[in-house]
Protein backbone atom coordinates (compact mmCIF):
# COMPACT_ATOMS: atom_id res chain seq x y z
CA UNK A 1 0.00 0.00 0.00
CA UNK A 2 1.07 3.47 -0.67
CA UNK A 3 -1.75 5.46 1.12
CA UNK A 4 -0.23 7.76 3.65
CA UNK A 5 -1.25 7.23 7.51
CA UNK A 6 -4.31 9.25 9.06
CA UNK A 7 -3.77 11.19 11.60
CA UNK A 8 -4.09 9.47 15.67
CA UNK A 9 -7.08 11.84 15.95
CA UNK A 10 -8.83 10.82 12.95
CA UNK A 11 -7.99 7.06 13.17
CA UNK A 12 -9.14 7.23 17.27
CA UNK A 13 -12.44 8.51 16.06
CA UNK A 14 -12.33 5.76 13.20
CA UNK A 15 -11.59 3.01 15.95
CA UNK A 16 -14.22 -0.23 14.80
CA UNK A 17 -12.28 -2.10 17.40
CA UNK A 18 -11.74 -1.20 21.55
CA UNK A 19 -8.30 -1.87 21.37
CA UNK A 20 -7.29 0.95 19.04
CA UNK A 21 -9.10 3.52 20.97
CA UNK A 22 -6.78 2.47 23.75
CA UNK A 23 -3.48 2.32 21.23
CA UNK A 24 -3.84 5.30 19.30
CA UNK A 25 -5.03 7.26 22.46
CA UNK A 26 -1.82 6.38 24.72
CA UNK A 27 0.25 7.02 20.86
CA UNK A 28 -0.67 10.56 21.07
CA UNK A 29 0.03 10.77 25.32
CA UNK A 30 3.34 8.97 25.77
CA UNK A 31 4.77 10.32 21.97
CA UNK A 32 5.47 6.35 21.27
CA UNK A 33 4.95 3.82 18.68
CA UNK A 34 7.43 1.61 20.71
CA UNK A 35 6.22 -2.26 21.60
CA UNK A 36 8.74 -3.93 23.86
CA UNK A 37 8.90 -7.49 23.23
CA UNK A 38 9.90 -9.08 27.01
CA UNK A 39 11.53 -12.73 25.58
CA UNK A 40 12.54 -13.80 29.43
CA UNK A 41 11.66 -17.04 31.22
CA UNK A 42 11.78 -15.69 34.71
CA UNK A 43 8.71 -13.72 36.19
CA UNK A 44 11.06 -11.26 38.50
CA UNK A 45 13.29 -10.36 35.28
CA UNK A 46 10.38 -9.76 33.31
CA UNK A 47 8.57 -7.52 35.94
CA UNK A 48 12.19 -5.75 36.42
CA UNK A 49 12.28 -4.84 32.80
CA UNK A 50 8.93 -3.99 32.45
CA UNK A 51 9.05 -1.31 34.96
CA UNK A 52 11.76 0.44 33.42
CA UNK A 53 10.06 -0.01 29.92
CA UNK A 54 6.58 0.80 30.68
CA UNK A 55 6.96 5.03 30.47
CA UNK A 56 8.39 4.62 27.17
CA UNK A 57 6.55 2.14 25.52
CA UNK A 58 2.66 0.98 24.49
CA UNK A 59 2.93 -2.28 24.64
CA UNK A 60 4.95 -4.62 26.43
CA UNK A 61 4.83 -8.28 24.01
CA UNK A 62 5.05 -11.60 26.11
CA UNK A 63 5.19 -15.40 25.12
CA UNK A 64 3.79 -16.41 28.58
CA UNK A 65 4.26 -19.66 27.88
CA UNK A 66 8.30 -19.31 28.31
CA UNK A 67 7.96 -18.01 31.34
CA UNK A 68 8.77 -21.15 33.94
CA UNK A 69 7.55 -19.62 36.85
CA UNK A 70 4.47 -18.40 35.49
CA UNK A 71 1.60 -17.73 38.01
CA UNK A 72 -1.62 -15.36 39.32
CA UNK A 73 0.94 -12.86 40.93
CA UNK A 74 3.00 -12.36 37.83
CA UNK A 75 0.03 -11.69 35.93
CA UNK A 76 -1.37 -9.06 39.54
CA UNK A 77 1.95 -7.13 39.21
CA UNK A 78 2.12 -6.51 35.45
CA UNK A 79 -1.44 -5.92 34.81
CA UNK A 80 -0.53 -2.87 37.53
CA UNK A 81 2.40 -1.81 35.74
CA UNK A 82 -0.32 -1.54 32.65
CA UNK A 83 -2.27 0.43 35.01
CA UNK A 84 0.22 3.10 36.08
CA UNK A 85 1.76 3.63 32.79
CA UNK A 86 -0.89 3.35 30.40
CA UNK A 87 0.30 0.42 28.56
CA UNK A 88 -1.30 -2.59 26.51
CA UNK A 89 -0.27 -6.25 27.68
CA UNK A 90 0.32 -8.07 24.72
CA UNK A 91 0.36 -12.06 24.55
CA UNK A 92 2.15 -13.29 21.44
CA UNK A 93 0.79 -16.94 21.65
CA UNK A 94 0.31 -16.99 17.83
CA UNK A 95 -3.20 -18.94 18.17
CA UNK A 96 -3.84 -21.46 15.10
CA UNK A 97 -6.40 -23.95 15.81
CA UNK A 98 -10.44 -24.61 14.81
CA UNK A 99 -12.25 -21.45 17.04
CA UNK A 100 -13.71 -23.23 19.45
CA UNK A 101 -10.20 -24.99 20.72
CA UNK A 102 -8.49 -21.06 20.11
CA UNK A 103 -11.34 -20.39 22.52
CA UNK A 104 -10.54 -23.19 25.11
CA UNK A 105 -6.55 -21.90 24.97
CA UNK A 106 -7.75 -18.31 25.34
CA UNK A 107 -9.13 -19.77 28.92
CA UNK A 108 -6.83 -22.51 29.13
CA UNK A 109 -4.14 -22.77 32.34
CA UNK A 110 -2.68 -19.63 31.61
CA UNK A 111 -6.39 -17.84 31.39
CA UNK A 112 -4.70 -15.52 28.81
CA UNK A 113 -7.90 -13.94 28.28
CA UNK A 114 -8.07 -12.36 31.82
CA UNK A 115 -5.03 -10.57 31.99
CA UNK A 116 -4.02 -9.79 28.21
CA UNK A 117 -5.06 -6.88 26.16
CA UNK A 118 -4.88 -8.22 22.79
CA UNK A 119 -3.38 -11.70 21.58
CA UNK A 120 -1.76 -12.47 18.55
CA UNK A 121 -3.63 -14.94 16.24
CA UNK A 122 -2.86 -17.20 12.52
CA UNK A 123 -4.73 -16.67 9.79
CA UNK A 124 -4.03 -20.10 8.39
CA UNK A 125 -7.43 -21.86 9.85
CA UNK A 126 -9.91 -19.11 7.87
CA UNK A 127 -12.29 -16.60 8.87
CA UNK A 128 -14.60 -18.25 10.76
CA UNK A 129 -12.55 -19.75 13.46
CA UNK A 130 -11.39 -16.23 13.65
CA UNK A 131 -14.58 -14.39 14.50
CA UNK A 132 -14.98 -17.28 17.55
CA UNK A 133 -12.70 -14.97 19.46
CA UNK A 134 -15.56 -11.80 19.24
CA UNK A 135 -17.91 -13.95 22.34
CA UNK A 136 -14.84 -13.97 24.35
CA UNK A 137 -13.90 -9.93 23.51
CA UNK A 138 -17.33 -8.74 23.97
CA UNK A 139 -17.70 -10.40 26.91
CA UNK A 140 -17.06 -8.10 30.06
CA UNK A 141 -15.61 -10.54 32.20
CA UNK A 142 -12.52 -10.84 30.40
CA UNK A 143 -9.92 -8.11 29.53
CA UNK A 144 -9.26 -8.96 26.07
CA UNK A 145 -10.02 -6.37 23.51
CA UNK A 146 -8.87 -7.46 20.25
CA UNK A 147 -7.07 -9.69 18.75
CA UNK A 148 -3.55 -9.07 16.06
CA UNK A 149 -3.77 -11.07 13.01
CA UNK A 150 -0.53 -12.36 11.60
CA UNK A 151 -0.21 -11.82 7.63
CA UNK A 152 3.26 -11.94 7.57
CA UNK A 153 6.53 -13.55 9.87
CA UNK A 154 9.78 -11.55 9.78
CA UNK A 155 11.83 -14.97 9.54
CA UNK A 156 13.51 -15.72 6.17
CA UNK A 157 11.74 -18.26 3.86
CA UNK A 158 8.34 -17.78 5.93
CA UNK A 159 4.99 -19.34 3.74
CA UNK A 160 3.18 -16.46 4.63
CA UNK A 161 4.94 -14.88 1.66
CA UNK A 162 3.68 -17.92 -0.54
CA UNK A 163 1.16 -16.39 -3.23
CA UNK A 164 -1.87 -14.95 -1.79
CA UNK A 165 -1.64 -15.46 1.68
CA UNK A 166 -1.09 -12.23 3.00
CA UNK A 167 -3.74 -10.76 1.24
CA UNK A 168 -6.20 -13.74 2.50
CA UNK A 169 -5.26 -13.03 6.06
CA UNK A 170 -5.61 -8.66 5.47
CA UNK A 171 -9.03 -9.72 4.19
CA UNK A 172 -10.36 -11.54 6.84
CA UNK A 173 -9.16 -8.98 9.36
CA UNK A 174 -10.94 -6.28 7.24
CA UNK A 175 -14.20 -8.04 7.60
CA UNK A 176 -14.08 -8.11 11.11
CA UNK A 177 -12.42 -5.11 12.04
CA UNK A 178 -14.15 -4.71 15.34
CA UNK A 179 -12.33 -7.54 16.69
CA UNK A 180 -9.22 -7.53 14.74
CA UNK A 181 -7.23 -4.08 16.12
CA UNK A 182 -4.74 -5.25 13.42
CA UNK A 183 -1.90 -7.04 11.87
CA UNK A 184 1.83 -8.69 12.48
CA UNK A 185 3.33 -7.80 9.37
CA UNK A 186 6.48 -6.22 7.62
CA UNK A 187 5.05 -3.75 5.31
CA UNK A 188 1.21 -1.90 5.77
CA UNK A 189 -1.16 -4.15 4.09
CA UNK A 190 -4.17 -2.49 4.55
CA UNK A 191 -6.02 1.10 3.81
CA UNK A 192 -8.67 1.29 6.86
CA UNK A 193 -7.39 4.15 8.83
CA UNK A 194 -7.95 2.10 11.82
CA UNK A 195 -5.84 -0.97 11.38
CA UNK A 196 -2.43 -0.85 13.20
CA UNK A 197 0.28 -2.50 11.67
CA UNK A 198 2.28 -3.80 13.80
CA UNK A 199 5.78 -4.83 12.95
CA UNK A 200 8.20 -7.18 14.77
CA UNK A 201 11.55 -7.67 13.06
CA UNK A 202 13.39 -4.36 13.99
CA UNK A 203 17.11 -4.09 15.32
CA UNK A 204 18.95 -1.01 14.82
CA UNK A 205 22.52 -2.86 15.26
CA UNK A 206 21.98 -6.38 13.51
CA UNK A 207 20.61 -8.24 10.38
CA UNK A 208 20.06 -11.67 11.76
CA UNK A 209 20.38 -14.43 14.74
CA UNK A 210 21.27 -17.77 13.14
CA UNK A 211 17.97 -18.96 13.63
CA UNK A 212 16.32 -17.27 10.50
CA UNK A 213 15.25 -14.07 12.22
CA UNK A 214 15.53 -11.14 10.18
CA UNK A 215 15.89 -7.57 11.43
CA UNK A 216 16.16 -4.06 9.80
CA UNK A 217 16.19 -0.42 11.35
CA UNK A 218 13.13 1.46 12.29
CA UNK A 219 13.21 4.10 9.73
CA UNK A 220 12.78 1.16 6.75
CA UNK A 221 10.12 0.03 8.79
CA UNK A 222 7.91 2.48 9.85
CA UNK A 223 8.68 5.23 7.39
CA UNK A 224 9.52 3.78 4.38
CA UNK A 225 7.01 0.48 5.09
CA UNK A 226 4.69 2.55 6.73
CA UNK A 227 3.91 0.08 9.84
CA UNK A 228 2.51 1.65 12.47
CA UNK A 229 4.17 0.63 15.49
CA UNK A 230 7.91 -1.43 16.06
CA UNK A 231 8.46 -4.42 18.07
CA UNK A 232 11.72 -4.72 19.47
CA UNK A 233 13.46 -7.61 21.63
CA UNK A 234 16.68 -8.08 21.43
CA UNK A 235 17.63 -4.87 20.67
CA UNK A 236 16.69 -3.55 23.91
CA UNK A 237 16.68 -6.85 26.38
CA UNK A 238 20.15 -8.31 25.19
CA UNK A 239 21.61 -5.23 25.92
CA UNK A 240 23.73 -3.99 28.53
CA UNK A 241 21.48 -0.55 29.59
CA UNK A 242 18.15 -1.52 28.12
CA UNK A 243 17.11 1.93 29.48
CA UNK A 244 19.45 3.59 27.05
CA UNK A 245 18.20 1.28 24.22
CA UNK A 246 14.35 1.87 24.61
CA UNK A 247 14.90 6.09 24.47
CA UNK A 248 16.85 5.14 21.71
CA UNK A 249 14.52 2.84 20.09
CA UNK A 250 11.55 5.15 20.95
CA UNK A 251 12.89 7.86 19.45
CA UNK A 252 13.97 6.49 15.86
CA UNK A 253 10.55 4.69 15.80
CA UNK A 254 8.70 8.18 16.45
CA UNK A 255 10.52 10.45 14.92
CA UNK A 256 10.39 7.95 11.37
CA UNK A 257 6.56 7.72 12.38
CA UNK A 258 5.78 11.21 12.93
CA UNK A 259 8.18 11.92 9.64
CA UNK A 260 5.61 10.33 7.53
CA UNK A 261 6.36 8.47 4.74
CA UNK A 262 9.01 10.76 2.64
CA UNK A 263 12.50 10.39 3.12
P1 LIG B 1 13.68 -9.85 18.50
O1 LIG B 1 13.56 -8.34 18.28
O2 LIG B 1 14.51 -10.22 19.68
O3 LIG B 1 14.04 -10.60 17.26
O4 LIG B 1 12.20 -10.35 18.94
C1 LIG B 1 11.12 -10.31 18.08
C2 LIG B 1 9.85 -10.72 18.77
O5 LIG B 1 8.78 -10.62 17.83
C3 LIG B 1 9.83 -12.15 19.30
O6 LIG B 1 9.11 -12.15 20.52
C4 LIG B 1 9.05 -12.93 18.25
O7 LIG B 1 8.25 -13.96 18.80
C5 LIG B 1 8.15 -11.88 17.65
N1 LIG B 1 7.86 -12.07 16.21
C6 LIG B 1 8.85 -12.04 15.25
O8 LIG B 1 10.04 -11.89 15.56
N2 LIG B 1 8.51 -12.17 13.93
C7 LIG B 1 7.23 -12.35 13.53
O9 LIG B 1 6.99 -12.41 12.32
C8 LIG B 1 6.22 -12.41 14.49
C9 LIG B 1 6.55 -12.27 15.84
O10 LIG B 1 5.59 -12.32 16.74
Amino acid sequence: STKKRAPLSVRMENASCRLNELLYKTMQQKESNLCLAIDFTQKEQILELAKVAAPHVVAIKLHADCITDFDDQFVKELRTIAHNHHCIIFEDRKLADIGAVNILQLKGHQNIAKWADVVTVHAVQGQESIEAFRKVINDDNYCLSGILLIAQLSSKGALTQLDGYTQAARNIGEANRDIVAGFICQTKISDFDDMGHWTPGVNLDAKSDDAGQQWRGANEAIRRQLNDIVIVGRGVTASKNPKEQLERYKREAWNAFIGGDHD
